[in-house]
């Protein structure tokens, strides 16, 4: 990123010209990065609470008067037992820094809670280590050279332009796009094909391609030989998933499935760009271990161009030093528990009791909106509203989790601090050095808590290190921190067909279809679905995912005007004949319920939604919402098969006129 400052203020922010990645492209969001570092709602100071809890009523305070209170409140709570304390943190940043270092390096010599982060790519990245032995894949780059691409779950124009930009140069080479999708989303528009799928049944479709590639002789057997292992297990379960099967399951035509196989066996290279939307249901890290499987059945790994990439940051393992970073070591042998973020709601409720240890006293937020994002917002918000509970808010915003603390802290953004970032789509490890000082007093997170740990005296030399101390630390092996400051960004130097030869980040190279502890993949109906909960399906007939909207991240940049102008407001989509059964028509103000909840939207028939299927678009801050609640008013906190992951697309509701 390329920050061009006057007097002080940023002006302008573009991609940086030279980067393989960027060339000098941003999306849209960060390209308004500065309205929203310079936007009048600003935390600028300090904030204690003065009105009831989640009020968002507060009055300012001095740093010094929020960090002596905090840290005397939380050595009371640590006196009694410190893991009734609970960080919660997640995507606000990634930056190695402003993420898990001083942050990690507070909780763990505190003895506070560990969190178990789940609430985006766990089930996926589990079934990826179960069989690759890691988060790795092609290099985004070379999809450029494939002939077929397929696009499984991901909305890449949305939500990963630079992906998308070497998928057109393959198209413009001849390549064949296709789309696996339940959204007919702005990719789904711009692929040769798109397979309307039902949600949470990727997998009924990876065994049945399985099931093509054995009758019609497509297999690289050679390659399932030297390089796999548990084929004959895996053969067995797709041998039972003729087309037929499948289709009936995913909703979609036979042929299709058997044309994509042909495909599939005949077109070289041929690669899959695997995302996260295809995992958010109970299902996903099977289906993930399936789809997993595709490119080794047919040997796709051999070219470059060839294979399949989900997630780049497992190759960044040798260049980071996360012990380094976040000193697990200052447990000095404690084992605190694991409170998983994904059922926070559930958590911040529950008692102290033997399995669960004690009840939650404390919460300290930071990179993350919990009470927007979370699943199940009555719980998050019923928890977050609990008078005895003390919540610390890093934030930039007073969002919805902001407005349910006791102190917020006014953090600073990426053009005001010091981090280092690596990936999990390129394979490039960047410098982000700090364009701005600091607006209003807002602080650093690392600088947050050293403060902190300071107070609480914590003094042992690593809790006072600087952030280009923390730099220094963060990298290890071939990429030093010396050579980011002359550069701005490294790429790692990776094989040029990385699994053409096995040689897969496993015990023994190889790719595991049946891993030790696991049986062979295999498809799981949803929670929530007419096979797995008929009577359930009955009353609540639509299947509802939520994706991304694309001018949003998350819930960031939701209150950022001029990108929300272009949002309009949230929407639910939905086919034509769902909404004349419904007596529904286009721009209508729908009300959106199941037994957990309600959400007000505007109804969109614009041919995206397959029928029984409605789309809940992006994380609207619920205060910013129709009538104070987001879409994840009508998700559970129920997990995934691997991972310990949300089902945020394995949610069954009902629709009728507001
Ligand atoms: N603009 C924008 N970009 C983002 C984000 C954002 O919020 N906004 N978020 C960032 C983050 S944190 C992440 S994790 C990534 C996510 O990146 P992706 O995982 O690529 O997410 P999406 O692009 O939303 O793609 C999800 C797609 O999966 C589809 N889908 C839903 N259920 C199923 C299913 O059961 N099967 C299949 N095959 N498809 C399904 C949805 O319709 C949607 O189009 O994006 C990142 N980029
Ligand atoms: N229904 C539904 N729910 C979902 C999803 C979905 O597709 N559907 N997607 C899920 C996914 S993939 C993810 S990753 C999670 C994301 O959930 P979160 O990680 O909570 O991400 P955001 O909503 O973007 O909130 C991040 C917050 O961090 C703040 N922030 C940014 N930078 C900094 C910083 O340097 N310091 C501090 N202190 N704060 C900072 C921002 O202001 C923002 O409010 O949401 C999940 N929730
Ligand atoms: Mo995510």
């Amino acid at each position: 990123m390329q920050v061009s400052v006057q007097s002080g203020r940023v002006v302008r922010i573009q991609g940086h010209p030279d980067h393989a990645n960027t060339r000098g492209a941003l999306c849209t969001k960060v390209s308004r990065y500065a309205e929203r570092t310079y936007h009048p709602e600003r935390l600028l100071q300090p904030l204690r609470r003065v009105g009831a809890k989640g009020e968002g009523r507060f009055e300012p305070v001095s740093w010094d008067e929020a960090l002596d209170d905090i840290a005397s409140r939380l050595g009371a709570i640590a006196a009694r037992d410190p893991q009734a304390i609970v960080p919660y943190s997640y995507a606000g940043t990634m930056g190695l820094l402003q993420g898990e270092s001083m942050a990690a390096r507070f909780f763990h010599r505190l003895g506070a809670s560990l969190l178990d982060r789940t609430i985006c790519a766990s089930a996926g990245g589990e079934a990826l280590a179960l069989t690759y032995g890691g988060k790795v894949g092609m290099p985004v780059a070379q999809f450029a050279d494939s002939r077929l691409i397929l696009i499984w779950g991901s909305n890449s124009i949305a939500s990963n332009l630079h992906f998308w930009t070497h998928a057109q140069a393959a198209r413009r080479a001849g390549a064949r796009l296709v789309c696996i999708d339940p959204r007919r989303t702005d990719t789904a528009d711009k692929c040769d094909e798109h397979l309307a799928l039902r949600p949470g049944t990727d997998a009924a479709l990876a065994l049945a391609l399985m099931h093509e590639l054995i009758v019609h002789d497509g297999l690289d057997q050679d390659y399932l030989d030297r390089h796999t292992s548990g084929w004959p297990a895996l053969r067995e379960q797709a041998l039972d998933w003729p087309p037929e099967r499948a289709a009936r399951v995913c909703g979609l035509e036979a042929e299709r499935i058997r044309a994509l196989a042909r495909d599939w066996a005949r077109i070289r290279p041929a690669s899959i760009r695997l995302n996260y939307g295809m995992q958010r249901v109970r299902g996903g890290g099977n289906a993930v271990r399936l789809i997993a499987a595709l490119p080794c059945l047919t040997g796709a790994w051999r070219e470059r161009g060839g294979g399949l990439l989900l997630s780049s940051s497992g190759w960044f393992k040798p260049v980071r030093d996360d012990a380094a970073l976040q000193r697990p070591d200052l447990l000095a042998g404690r084992q605190p528990r694991l409170i998983n973020m994904s059922t926070i709601g559930d958590d911040l409720l529950r008692p102290a009791s033997a399995e669960f240890g004690p009840r939650i006293e404390a919460l300290i937020v930071y990179n993350s909106n919990p009470v927007a994002v979370a699943p199940q917002s009555s719980r998050v918000v019923a928890g977050f509203r609990r008078e005895d509970l003390f919540t610390v808010v890093l934030e930039h915003f007073l969002t919805d989790t902001a407005d349910h603390a006791d102190y917020v802290l006014p953090a600073t953004t990426q053009l005001e601090h010091l981090d280092v970032h690596t990936s999990y789509g390129h394979t490039d490890v960047l410098l982000n050095r700090p364009s701005i000082a600091p607006v209003g007093e807002a602080l650093p997170n690392t600088e947050i808590f050293r403060r902190l740990a300071a107070r609480m005296g914590f003094d042992e030399p690593c809790m006072a290190d600087d952030d280009e101390a923390l730099a220094r630390q963060s990298l290890t092996g071939p990429v030093r921190y010396e050579d980011l400051l002359e550069r701005g960004w490294l790429t790692l130097d990776l094989p040029e067909r990385p699994f053409a030869d096995g040689g897969f980040p496993t015990a023994d190279g190889r790719a595991h279809f049946t891993p030790e502890g696991h049986g062979v993949a295999t498809f799981l109906a949803p929670h929530e679905s007419a096979d797995s909960a008929p009577e359930l399906a009955r009353r609540y007939p639509l299947a509802m995912i939520s994706p991304p909207a694309r001018h949003f991240l998350n819930s960031t940049f939701v209150n950022v005007r001029s990108l929300r102008d272009i949002e309009g407001e949230p929407v639910l989509e939905m086919h034509d004949d769902d909404a004349r059964a419904r007596g529904l028509v286009d721009g209508m103000l729908v009300r959106v319920w199941n037994d957990r909840g309600e959400y007000h939207c505007v109804l969109r028939l614009n041919r995206r939604a397959r029928a029984g299927v409605v789309h809940g678009l992006g994380i609207w801050w619920r205060k910013l919402g129709v009538r104070g609640t987001n879409v994840n008013e009508l998700t559970h906190q129920q997990l995934t098969d691997l991972g310990r992951a949300p089902c945020f697309y394995d949610t069954l509701v009902e629709v009728e006129p507001a």
